[in-house]
């Protein structure tokens, strides 16, 4: 995808609060992360979730990066990753990295958006965004999300239980629909005999907090083996310079590399915050 189609898809995500991306994943892809939740599943002994919310005919399968390849691929996407940095911060961080699987019988899930604990004023600029993959066809019957056009301008989330008109966001697998948090969404009714396979993808600005703590939760052994951009997008970073050091270190030293941050403290840099024009070269 070229930077032009990029920011046509960032223009949709501020317009409609979300844009979808049809044969952003090879099949191939699909097919590898289909058989990976499988076996997750089987061997972990996973069942359905307990909450209504979660869904107690779904799946789900968290803190997925500790599973291994290849869901390490999906955070790093190419035809995703370049759209989720330039709607929220080039220095952003994977919030959480979830399987849904809803199963036969799913009923329709609670509207919601997904940032609403967040004490922030809405309408707001974006400050996470959901990337939804579609790794089964994604139609009304088997419950592809549900969604409200232009919701993440509203002035705040969806009273709990409401039922209100939305649109099925149908797709085929492989694609990656990509929202706003602040968009009220939810999961559908699944009516079929199949599941509906997804993962989503959630990446959130480099000053908050993740949803996953993904530096306790994947063993460091394994972090240590990722490629360097996910060890950051993890949370072995460090914002503006500043946010997340370990007395004034990145914390991607940790895993034995080196680190290129400018440290905030650099004396151009404390500069730089003071007045802008005097980090000139
Ligand atoms: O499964 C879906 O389509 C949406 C799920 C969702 O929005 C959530 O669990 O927060």
């Amino acid at each position: 995808m070229d930077t032009a189609q990029q920011a046509q898809h960032a223009a949709r995500i501020a317009e409609q609060g979300y844009t979808v991306i049809e044969g952003a994943v090879s099949s191939v892809l699909v097919g590898e992360l289909r058989a990976a939740l499988d076996r997750v599943e089987r061997e972990h002994a996973l069942g359905y979730a307990a909450s209504r919310f979660e869904g107690y005919q779904t799946v789900r399968i968290y803190n997925l990066l500790a599973y291994g390849e290849p869901f390490w691929q999906v955070p790093l996407h190419a035809a995703v990753l370049p759209i989720a940095e330039q709607v929220l911060d080039p220095e952003l961080l994977l919030s959480s990295l979830s399987a849904i699987t809803l199963g036969p019988g799913q009923e329709g899930q609670p509207l919601h958006e997904d940032t609403q604990q967040i004490p922030l004023a809405r309408p707001r600029p974006p400050i996470a965004l959901n990337a939804m993959w579609a790794l089964s066809d994604f139609t009304v019957a088997n419950g592809a999300t549900r969604i409200i056009p232009g919701s993440h301008r509203y002035d705040g989330p969806p009273p709990f239980g409401a039922e209100l008109p939305t649109v099925a966001a149908e797709m085929p697998a492989g694609s990656v629909m990509l929202f706003d948090s602040q968009l009220w969404h939810a999961g559908g009714t699944n009516t079929t005999a199949e599941r509906r396979y997804a993962i989503s993808c959630y990446y959130c600005v480099g000053w908050m907090r993740q949803q996953e703590n993904q530096q306790l939760g994947v063993p460091m052994e394994l972090a240590a083996r990722m490629p360097r951009r996910l060890q950051e997008l993890m949370g072995y970073s460090v914002w503006r310079g500043q946010y997340g050091h370990i007395a004034n270190r990145d914390p991607i030293e940790l895993l034995g590399r080196e680190r290129t941050t400018q440290m905030i403290w650099d004396d151009r840099r404390v500069a730089a915050l003071a007045s802008p024009s005097a980090a000139e070269p």
